[in-house]
């Protein structure tokens, strides 16, 4: 099954956005296999962000990441990775529709509250980079059994 990466980013987990977010992605239907609270260290924010480190925001883009702690996951599920990024919306929340969290919960592109990987060769890789191929759990969901 597929899986792909999300992180809310430092900026959402100060505003006690982890809950909404990932309320949004279990009531569509996808699966959590991995979660955790943590710090980015500097290094791994430059590997991870290493598409970007010839643009003019790099710096500020590793500062911020870095900053505070994230909540990074790992989901399961049908077409989750292009499906994530659309309830994500677009990169700059000015753009992004209503309806979408960076839509709904966002105003400018340095703060645009959750990271989602963009293709199946960068979820590959994140997963790789943050879980390291530990800490993620593969279940069944079984919903009558849990609420008899
Ligand atoms: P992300 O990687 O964080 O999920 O975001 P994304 O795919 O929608 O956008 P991407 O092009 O990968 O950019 C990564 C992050 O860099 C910041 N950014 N700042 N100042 C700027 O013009 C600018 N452009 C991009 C954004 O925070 C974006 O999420
Ligand atoms: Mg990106």
């Amino acid at each position: 099954m597929e899986k792909t990466f999300l992180m809310v980013k430092p900026d959402g987990v100060q505003r006690n956005l982890i809950g909404e977010i990932v309320s949004r992605f279990e009531r569509k239907g996808f699966q959590l296999v991995g979660a955790k609270l943590m710090q980015i260290p500097t290094e791994l924010a430059q590997e991870h962000y290493g598409e970007h480190k010839e643009r003019p925001f790099f710096g500020e883009l590793v500062d911020f990441i870095t900053s505070g702690p994230v909540f990074a996951m790992v989901w399961q599920g049908e077409n989750v990775i292009a499906t994530a990024r659309q309830m994500m919306g677009a990169t700059n929340p000015k753009d992004a529709i209503t309806g979408t969290i960076r839509g709904d919960f966002g105003v400018i592109v340095g703060k645009n509250i959750i990271h989602g990987s963009d293709s199946p060769e960068s979820a590959e890789r994140e997963i790789g980079l943050f879980f390291k191929g530990e800490g993620l759990v593969e279940y069944k969901r079984d919903v009558d059994n849990w609420i008899y």
